[in-house]
């Protein structure tokens, strides 16, 4: 059986735009990251994810900070909490999910760069089924005044 599945696995890989055009995908907009005060030891980021079928953010990473969360926010008794996603965030299919501030984000924990306005950070996140998909997310000032939280303020 061995020769006969290897010349599947060639073939398959012969015709990469039939394999493309069934490969599910995920767009990615609206990527920025809250500029953050000099010596900050994590900060925020923000994308919104449209799936082409439905998916899951499971990680993501970036080579500034020395590593990257995806975390959720939460009213407790009255307490805004944060905890990291163990499972990441569902996409269902065609439904933009936007990560912002308040309620799901990506987290940045120990930034390596100065998350000043004008910086960049490259992002790459990884789905459950869709290829990973890197971005440049700006560094800019919240659009709306920042929320106090618990956690160094992010
Ligand atoms: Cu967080």
């Amino acid at each position: 059986m061995k020769p006969f599945l290897a010349t599947l696995a060639v073939t398959a890989l012969a015709v990469p735009s039939l394999a493309a055009a069934a490969l599910p995908a995920v767009k990615v907009t609206d990527a920025w990251c809250r500029a953050a005060p000099k010596g900050a030891l994590a900060g925020g980021c923000y994308v919104t994810l449209t799936a082409s079928a439905d998916d899951r953010l499971v990680a993501v990473e970036t080579t500034a900070a020395g590593r990257a969360e995806i975390h959720t926010m939460s009213m407790a008794g009255g307490v805004m909490r944060m905890r990291q996603l163990a499972d990441g965030v569902a996409l269902p299919a065609g439904k933009p999910v936007a990560l912002k501030p308040g309620a799901e984000h990506l987290m940045l924990i120990g930034p390596k760069i100065a998350l000043t306005p004008g910086a960049k950070v490259a992002l790459t996140l990884r789905f459950k089924s869709a290829p990973p998909v890197t971005v440049t997310a700006p560094v800019k000032t919240a659009p709306t005044p920042a929320m106090s939280m618990p956690m160094g303020g992010h």
